[in-house]
């Protein structure tokens, strides 16, 4: 019989970074919300994405996560911090792992993994395995045995190999998450996210400067929101690119500002897709030198102050006539 009795409540996306975790909360709820680059450590705040469905009836505030590593810096260690408080947090675990080529047990449940599984083992909350980027396998044979060996390892309460980027077995693995929900339902319906629109224009920003610089400029890049107004035809967007050395400064501008040109406009077309306005958005560069090793600069620089309780619908963007 279909499962028709109502249920909800939290689960974090948590798992090593680059693994597809954000890529996978996008998937989920058919927009794109969380940035995801091919660059680890792209996350770093977690971000909440409420699912919905009518029938059955049921809503998963999902919490994407920065992703588990060693950290060397401030920046990294805040990131891991983060990410391990929106675990606690989380009524279902859901650990991503990705596949590569001829992946083996270790490569899919490594040092990362399985101490975050000891730290969970006796909590008695639910552990769902997720394993990511099923297309990059020649055969789906090559899974079977993995699929034992990780349930040897930890006792999962279900373990779904999926496609985040393809979409392929995602229905399947939201069945596995809502099983293991608490009944009925608790969020506001119009719940999307906790974080407001200039959030996520920030992170686009971001976003694009990470996919247009190299090394270790997208490490050390953060984006300030330093003017946010709605006017009558267009939403007016003055951000900071904040870098950690005079020298990146000139690569995210490059000759004769063709680079910060490119990355204003991609930034642009995207903050357009999300909040479905047209925008102009001027960018300018800063140096803050070494951020990345200061915590209270950390703080300022990665949005944590943006959240708001889960709970309260996201405060809309202020209106201002302009
Ligand atoms: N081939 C393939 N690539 C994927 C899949 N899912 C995600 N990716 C790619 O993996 C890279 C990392 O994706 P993200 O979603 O940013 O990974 P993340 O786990 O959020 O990473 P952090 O935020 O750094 O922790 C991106 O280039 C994605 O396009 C998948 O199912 N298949
Ligand atoms: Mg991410």
């Amino acid at each position: 019989m279909p499962e028709t009795e109502p249920h909800s409540g939290r689960c974090a996306i948590a798992g090593k970074p680059n693994v597809g975790k954000s890529t996978l909360l996008n998937r989920v709820l058919g927009q794109k919300l969380a940035i995801a680059t091919p660059k680890p450590q792209t996350t770093r705040t977690c971000i909440l994405g409420v699912y919905a469905s009518q029938d059955p009836p049921r809503q998963i505030a999902f919490v994407d996560t920065p992703g588990l590593h060693r950290p060397h810096n401030a920046l990294g260690r805040a990131l891991v911090e983060d990410a391990k408080g929106g675990i606690m947090e989380a009524d279902v675990v859901l650990l991503v792992t990705a596949l590569h080529k001829n992946a083996g047990i270790d490569d899919l449940l490594g040092s990362e993994e399985m101490s975050l599984l000891d730290s969970l083992r006796d909590g008695g909350r639910p552990v769902v395995l997720a394993i990511n980027k099923i297309d990059r396998l020649p055969s789906r044979e090559a899974l079977l045995p993995l699929l034992q060996q990780a349930q040897e390892r930890f006792d999962f309460a279900g373990i779904v190999p999926i496609s985040a980027l393809g979409g392929d077995n995602v229905g399947g693995l939201i069945e596995a998450i809502a099983g293991e929900l608490p009944p009925g339902l608790q969020f506001d319906p119009e719940l999307l996210t906790d974080r407001p629109e200039r959030f996520f224009a920030a992170e686009l920003v971001r976003e694009a400067v990470i996919r247009r610089t190299r090394q270790e400029v997208p490490y050390a890049v953060a984006v300030t929101i330093d003017e946010y107004v709605e006017e009558a035809k267009l939403t007016r967007i003055v951000a900071t690119i904040v870098v950690e050395r005079e020298g990146h400064k000139g690569i995210v501008i490059g000759k004769g500002g063709a680079r910060l040109k490119e990355i204003g406009t991609r930034a642009r077309e995207e903050i357009e897709a999300l909040i479905e306005r047209k925008v102009f958005l001027k960018l300018w560069v800063k140096v803050a030198e070494g951020w990345t090793d200061d915590p209270r600069r950390v703080q300022e620089l990665t949005g944590r102050e943006e959240a708001v309780p889960l709970g309260t619908p996201a405060p809309p963007a202020p209106e201002q006539e302009g």
